[in-house]
């Protein structure tokens, strides 16, 4: 953990200037790998994996949840899921891509790991809700194979689940009503060796094995996604570095044809994978990156692009921005906002408080988190309550708007007493803004927080717009 952040701080200067205030990647606090979303309600659930920092080769020992109501305000839901959780696997490492859907009530997250023996193997926890708690569904891998690896599912129209997966082999089956075991077992994808269905492959040096005449551009990492009809697979592609392709299909079967590019190869990573979405009316795909200080193909952040379907239901080509998305709804400050949602951040850290409750850790003096589109509406809020964890060193939260500098909006002093603080706020707080706490104190580490919210003593106007 000191050791990412001593990075981070090295690089401060530089990173401002490449963009550590802009909303991709999703997390500037830890590493999220292969993002898998999943909208469910009124969120959108992303699924990621973990390069540890200290990692030097792929490194990767649990698995991360986040969500967001607003597509630009993350909440960290913690590590939920890790190679603990399958007795069967090799232990502390080799927690690769994977991706969870509801079905039936039940949470299933289909993941890859090595058996203890050391061969790839499909696993699949699961939970009541997308916070946990996880545990083996099965006690065993679902499926052995070499090259068995990203499994990802999809639940068609009527309700049939299925499985597909691979690196050099793509295979699928349909999966049981139980969602762990195959129907009629499971084959390799129809036209994986065949250029017109998944491109050809252009002579370059080959991710594990590398190039072989029967292959194809489809490298690894599928996902499956369906509309108006056709079902479309989209995959990193061309070998190393990977760039993101498509194909599409009339029925789940095939016959799939190779529709081209989406993404470009990832920034600072030779691996790109994610997938699509489509949640409050947009259509967003997600894809990981190298681009946080640090950053590299075994330190990779999930990024993410908003894009519109062609007329004729073709997906575009995406490019990489640091802007992201748009926000799709806001934060109100008037309940409850946990210190670990937020759109951006510099230097702090997450850790688990219980369950899925977490909080901000590694706090010192100038790490700050920003929060976007909080809504004040016309309220002017009298005080702010700052709940904190785990006093280290006094020192306070300044609350800005919009931009870190100025005038603080309010100052909550914390000096090792009552770790639930009250402050008065200035007047004049109303409609919608970004804002920042900037933390502050001498060189060690000051506090955790855990929670803040805006209120009003009743002396001002109470209409928030909420
Ligand atoms: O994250 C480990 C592996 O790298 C994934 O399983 C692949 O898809 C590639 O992203």
């Amino acid at each position: 953990m000191m050791f990412m952040k001593r990075i981070l701080l090295t690089v401060a200067f530089f990173s401002v200037s490449f963009g550590i205030l802009a909303q991709n990647p999703i997390s500037n606090a830890i590493y999220t790998p292969d993002p898998a979303p999943y909208v469910y309600g009124d969120k959108l659930y992303l699924f990621t994996d973990h390069d540890e920092d200290d990692a030097t080769y792929f490194l990767m020992k649990d698995w991360l949840v986040f969500s967001t109501e607003d597509m630009v305000n993350w909440t960290y839901l913690g590590t939920q899921v890790s190679t603990a959780t399958f007795a069967w696997a090799k232990q502390g490492d080799r927690a690769w891509a994977g991706q969870a859907v509801e079905h039936g009530g039940k949470w299933y997250w289909y993941l890859c790991c090595n058996t203890a023996r050391g061969g790839d193997a499909l696993a699949v926890a699961v939970a009541d809700e997308p916070t946990g708690p996880w545990v083996d569904a099965v006690g065993a891998p679902i499926a052995e194979g070499f090259g068995f690896i990203d499994p990802t599912v999809f639940i068609d129209d009527d309700g049939t689940p299925w499985l597909f997966w691979g690196n050099k082999g793509l295979w699928y089956g349909q999966l049981n009503d139980d969602m762990v075991s195959f129907k009629d077992g499971y084959r390799e994808v129809p036209g994986y060796h065949d250029p017109e269905c998944f491109g050809e492959l252009q002579m370059k040096m080959n991710w594990a094995v590398g190039h072989d005449e029967s292959m194809t551009q489809y490298e690894e990492g599928p996902w499956v996604y369906k509309r108006d009809g056709t079902y479309y697979l989209s995959y990193p592609a061309g070998g190393v570095p990977e760039y993101m392709a498509y194909s599409t299909a009339p029925t789940i079967n095939g016959p799939w044809t190779f529709r081209g590019r989406i993404m470009d190869e990832a920034v600072n990573s030779f691996t790109i994978h994610g997938g699509n979405v489509d949640f409050r009316g947009h259509s967003y795909m997600f894809y990981h990156n190298g681009i946080l200080p640090n950053g590299g193909g075994f330190h990779r952040s999930a990024s993410v692009e908003e894009f519109k379907f062609g007329e004729d239901g073709t997906i575009p080509f995406i490019p990489f921005t640091a802007d992201g998305v748009e926000p799709v709804g806001n934060i109100n400050p008037y309940k409850t906002v946990e210190a670990e949602t937020m759109s951006s951040s510099w230097g702090v850290r997450f850790d688990r408080l219980s369950g899925a409750d977490h909080y901000v850790t590694s706090v010192h003096n100038g790490d700050w988190i920003k929060v976007r589109e909080v809504d004040f509406g016309d309220g002017e809020p009298t005080h702010i309550a700052l709940k904190m964890l785990n006093f280290k060193h006094q020192g306070r939260v300044e609350f800005y708007l919009d931009e870190l500098g100025g005038r603080p909006v309010a100052t909550v002093e914390v000096d090792g007493g009552d770790m639930m603080r009250m402050a008065p706020v200035r007047s004049g707080v109303d409609g919608k803004h970004d804002v920042y706490l900037l933390f502050r104190g001498g060189d060690e580490e000051l506090f955790d927080v855990d929670w803040w919210k805006f209120s009003f003593t009743g002396t001002r106007s109470r209409s928030s717009g909420h």
